[in-house]
């Protein structure tokens, strides 16, 4: 085994060559209390001159994080003076974060004590394939860039709920990788829990389950840079789109950049990623069979509702909302976790070309929301392994509760 590992670790140095690191990297919360500084974040982040945004500027009010390299932090600090905003150091050191938060100790079997590589998640779908042969069939959902599948998982109990199926999308942004463990976890008690509510749940709807949707991205920030949100398509000297950017509604109307260096890249146009292309494909083969489409990303603690590109008001905001509530308030109960729920634009900010809101605004599915996982900012993307166990539960049980509702 150990030798196996050396030589994975031999040969992801000789493609990749040497992992990025970020020692010394600081990360700030700010919160602007004026439409100046908003305006400046906003330009700050635009201009892309060493500061990565992990939450962007939106509006008055609203926390800012930004990581500052040690080398720019007397600019950084200046440039908050002249701003005339405060501002707080929330994590001190991301090489160390990263590095704790993604310890692996001897891997016996797939589990959520650690975060797994895309091969061990994909290993892991066809291993619940093995053992439910009658209810688990993996699905190729796409391709990507670099040629590896979008896999998924196609579970089914019952043949009469064909028709009431939910799709659960996971990792479509690469960096988040709470997103895919909460997704297996979720699939494995869809499977395997003995408790009568998930049970019910379980197999009074059929799943399509894509742990992994952005595999390139996700492979890239095991192997290269653990920061990494993009696909892994080169745009001049610069690589990669935003995956929840690109997708063919509303594409390009707010939120999004036409700037291939920039995180919030939209791509050369809508669905000039293999990824988000093939995925899409796939969704709309299977459209007539959705009732629900949900995303999980990180981090915020956020319910999100459509669209991204407007706060107007969905036809069925109201239900999404108030069962959106019914959900968090379960999600609550289990470790005080709380959420915020509502439109996106309202409850986090402008974001066009999301793939919940393609699906949404082509096929009008009626369950459709997006869950930024914990947390709010302490360990943020870098989110402890201990924390995946929690996360999983109370995320299923607020799942749970809410197509409850929605069987009602
Ligand atoms: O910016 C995003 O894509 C999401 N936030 S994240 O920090 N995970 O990057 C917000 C998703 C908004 N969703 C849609 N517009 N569908
Ligand atoms: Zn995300």
């Amino acid at each position: 085994m150990k030798a196996i590992l050396a030589t994975c670790l031999v040969l992801a140095v000789a493609v990749f060559g040497e992992k990025v690191r970020y020692d010394g990297f600081q990360v700030y919360e700010l919160i602007p209390v004026n439409e100046q500084q908003v305006s400046a974040l906003k330009s700050m982040e635009e201009l892309n001159g060493g500061y990565s945004f992990w939450i962007g500027a939106s509006t008055v009010g609203k926390a800012v994080h930004v990581m500052v390299p040690p080398h720019l932090k007397l600019n950084f600090e200046d440039s908050m003076k002249l701003l005339n905003l405060n501002h707080s150091i929330y994590m001190e050191n991301v090489q160390e974060k990263i590095e704790s938060s993604s310890v692996r100790t001897h891997y016996k079997s797939f589990g959520w004590t650690q975060y797994h590589t895309l091969e061990e998640i994909y290993d892991f779908l066809r291993d619940l394939e093995s053992r439910f042969p009658d209810n688990v069939k993996v699905v190729k959902g796409g391709e990507s860039y670099e040629g590896r599948d979008i896999l998924g998982v196609h579970v089914s109990f019952n043949k009469a709920n064909e028709n009431n199926a939910i799709f659960i999308e996971g990792g479509i942004h690469a960096r988040e990788w709470i997103g895919p463990a909460t997704v297996t976890y979720m699939l494995n008690e869809f499977m395997t829990s003995t408790d009568s509510r998930v049970r019910n749940i379980a197999e009074s709807h059929d799943w399509y389950i894509f742990p992994s949707v952005n595999p390139d991205g996700y492979v890239y920030t095991h192997a290269r840079d653990r920061m990494w949100r993009k696909t892994r398509q080169p745009y001049g000297f610069c690589v990669g789109a935003d995956p929840n950017r690109n997708w063919g509604f509303h594409w390009m109307e707010g939120g999004a950049s036409n700037n291939p260096c920039l995180e919030t890249f939209a791509g050369s146009k809508a669905f000039s990623e293999p990824e988000t292309k093939s995925l899409a494909d796939y969704i709309e083969s299977i459209n007539k069979k959705l009732v629900g489409y949900i995303a999980f990303h990180s981090y915020s603690q956020l319910l999100l509702i459509p669209y991204g590109h407007t706060s107007q008001h969905l036809e069925n905001y109201d239900e999404l909302y108030r069962i959106g509530l019914k959900g968090a308030k379960a999600l609550e109960k289990h470790y005080g976790t709380k959420y915020t729920v509502g439109n996106i634009v309202e409850t986090i900010y402008i974001a066009s070309g999301g793939s919940m809101d393609w699906v949404k605004g082509e096929f009008g599915t009626r369950i459709t929301y997006t869950y930024e996982l914990r947390d709010t900012g302490r360990h943020g993307f870098l989110l402890p392994a201990e924390q995946i166990i929690p996360t999983g539960e109370e995320t299923l049980d607020s799942l749970v509760t809410m197509l409850e509702e929605y069987q009602k």
